[in-house]
């Protein structure tokens, strides 16, 4: 109509889906397992890179206390645990899913059972063969978190035991790959597949053909380089301050109500977060807490608000 403002009709705009960000570094398996869930789903990621031993500054205010590799970051919510991690990203992208035919806990009993029987051994068994190239700085760090003397005569020493707990969880999972199937569920990759992958790349990558001698890898190469095949998705480096200022521009995602929590703890309470694998300090105010997580709200100048979620497996909330 003449002399009336036309309006031009907009579609709807769609909110604009927030970018994954790992922080994490290259040797970490842990990582690895979750870089091939990007992979795996052919998702564009960001890559914020951390130092292999602390001080870590710019993730400290992130994580509230949590110091274990990789986290995931999305905008101001904060992911601990791949166990976690690998739901929440298939929970944000289903498709193709990580948990065939209902595998989720599945997975994650295969993941316990895999990650505490292989991981010390696999890294042991590695820095049996190139202990005396590990930086002083990184042996010092890992005996005060760890306990766990890293250098190649230490190492040494434990190698005849190592060499047979890795030897074990391998003749296991060459077991489940028997019947000649692609993938440890049938013929679609996993989370199981990935969790039982992980250490063994690490142990090839770093150990190379010394290590592969020592372990029975040749049933699993097939099964491996199908893994490896499924690559990392699309990665893009972020500066650490940046991924600051995503989380300090962003509110955490709201969570639902809670009531009866196993824990006994209502939301706002101060809490510490207890790992069953460690003893990081991890504080803040309890956000949320069902039957897959824990959620605690932690605030810092440089992040502002942000929620950091834990696995329930694993995880405990204790007043603090
Ligand atoms: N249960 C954790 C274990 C993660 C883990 O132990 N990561 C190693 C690196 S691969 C780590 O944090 N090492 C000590 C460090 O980097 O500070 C998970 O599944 O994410």
């Amino acid at each position: 109509m003449p002399g009336q403002a036309r309006h031009k009709r907009r579609p709807p705009e769609e909110p604009p889906v927030p970018d994954l960000i790992l922080h994490h570094y290259d040797l970490s398996p842990f990582a690895e397992k979750v870089r091939l869930a990007f992979g795996l789903k052919g998702l564009a990621w960001r890559s914020v890179d951390i130092p292999v031993w602390p001080p870590r500054p710019d993730t400290v205010p992130l994580t509230a206390g949590y110091r274990r590799v990789p986290v995931l970051q999305v905008g101001a919510d904060v992911y601990c645990d791949t166990l976690l991690i690998l739901r929440e990203v298939d929970r944000r992208f289903s498709s193709p899913g990580l948990f065939p035919g209902g595998s989720r806990a599945l997975a994650a009993g295969l993941s316990s059972w895999w990650d505490v029987g292989t991981f010390l051994p696999a890294a042991k068994l590695v820095t049996s063969i190139i202990g005396d190239h590990l930086p002083e700085a990184f042996l010092e760090d890992r005996i005060a978190f760890m306990g766990e003397d890293f250098s190649r005569s230490a190492s040494l020493k434990e190698l005849p035991r190592n060499r047979q707990r890795v030897a074990a969880q391998m003749t296991a999972l060459s077991e489940m790959l028997g019947d000649g199937r692609r993938f440890l569920l049938g013929d679609a990759p996993s989370a199981a597949d990935l969790t039982a992958y992980h250490t063994l790349w690490f142990v090839r990558k770093n150990g190379g053909a010394e290590a592969e001698a020592l372990l029975p890898f040749a049933p699993l190469l097939p099964w491996m380089e199908r893994i490896a095949a499924l690559g990392h998705g699309t990665r893009a480096d972020m500066a650490p301050a940046e991924a600051l200022e995503v989380a300090r521009s962003a509110e955490p995602e709201p969570v639902g109500a809670f009531a009866d929590d196993a824990s006994g703890l209502e939301a706002g309470a101060a809490v510490s977060i207890l790992s069953d694998g460690g003893n990081d300090p991890i504080r803040g105010t309890l956000a949320h807490a069902d039957a897959d997580e824990i959620v605690i709200r932690h605030e810092g100048p440089r992040t502002g608000a942000v929620h950091v979620h834990f696995p329930r497996l694993g995880y405990s909330a204790v007043a603090a």
